[in-house]
């Protein structure tokens, strides 16, 4: 079904991801089916991700996605598509090389091509153990220790200048963990708070990668599409930060988390057995200041861990 009255284009690449498996439902359902592309890299998207125009495109072929560009003429490109964290950390010149190669294709081409927004997505990776770990300012120190880090910063200044240098309005949110129930973990650090309630029900127990006082930004994903998607359509006047804004909802330690699980699965038990996930957890902020994000677009989050739990106990079961 199209919505006539929308004739916006949007291309998310990186449409099978965490991020973007819901973004595509939710653009779809404010847009149209036929008004989204979805692109993928590796699987052809499935289910939902069906029901409107999908491509399979590795974002780091610039022609590829020249091609793809020419022949969808999105007014819109989200661009979700990266490594994460821990699977950086096993092979960073991959990292480098795909989150880099991949988003200066897409700011180029966005230039080039007369893409009128882009969205990309930064994280409190960017943020590194030389940084305020509470209430993490907006403008603060960035010095990340892993690769993946290393991309986010470098991504968040090449956004900044084609912002500065070509008018691009390129817009990006330093996500915390995001945690859903729709996509499997996807070698992140923060997978532990999805894959805890994931094995609480299969199995009834779960052994954390981290140890228990260990506290983490959060964040439940419908709100998260909701902030990708506010930050997208506020008034460009409205845009004080071409960085990438912070973005919190809640904090909370893996002790805290398996507490809540533990009054929604009864008989649920947990483990800790650290890995090198610790350390990189550890170089991370335990919360951060988000106050930029609600003064210039008006950002609030809505669930918390009680109401996240619930849902994700609720929607997994
Ligand atoms: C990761 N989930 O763990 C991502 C995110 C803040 C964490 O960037 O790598």
């Amino acid at each position: 079904m199209t919505n006539p009255m929308s004739e916006k284009k949007i291309v998310v690449i990186g449409a099978t991801g965490q991020i973007g498996s819901e973004l595509v439902v939710e653009l779809r359902k404010k847009h149209g089916d036929q008004q989204v592309v979805a692109v993928s890299s590796r699987s052809v998207p499935k289910g939902e991700l069906a029901n409107g125009p999908h491509e399979t495109v590795d974002a780091t072929d610039r022609d590829a996605l020249k091609s793809l560009f020419e022949r969808h003429c999105p007014d819109t490109v989200y661009h979700l598509a990266g490594l994460l964290s821990a699977t950086g950390e096993k092979d960073p010149a991959r990292a480098w090389a795909v989150n880099i190669g991949s988003l200066t294709n897409v700011l180029d081409l966005s230039r080039d091509l007369g893409v009128r927004q882009v969205f990309w997505p930064s994280s409190i990776a960017a943020f590194g153990p030389t940084t305020p770990r509470d209430n993490t300012p907006q403008n603060t120190v960035l010095a990340p220790t892993t690769m993946y880090g290393v991309t986010k910063v470098t991504g968040e200044l090449l956004c900044q200048y084609y912002w500065v240098k070509y008018g691009l309005d390129v817009r990006s949110l330093r996500y915390p963990g995001l945690i859903s129930y729709k996509t499997p973990p996807g070698g992140g650090t923060t997978d532990y708070a999805v894959a805890v309630y994931f094995e609480a029900i299969r199995n009834g127990n779960y052994d954390f990668f981290v140890g228990p006082d260990t506290v983490l930004p959060m964040m439940y994903m419908p709100d998260a599409i909701r902030a990708t998607i506010e930050l997208m359509e506020a008034p460009a006047e409205k845009i004080k930060v071409r960085t990438s804004y912070n973005l919190t909802a809640m904090s909370f330690s893996a002790e805290e988390l398996a507490k809540t699980v533990a009054d929604h699965v009864s008989g649920f038990s947990c483990s800790y057995s650290p890995d090198f996930r610790q350390q990189i957890a550890d170089s991370w902020p335990r919360s951060i200041d988000d106050s930029a994000a609600r003064k210039d677009w008006g950002w609030k989050h809505e669930y918390d861990l009680e109401r996240m739990t619930a849902e994700m106990i609720k929607n997994i079961k």
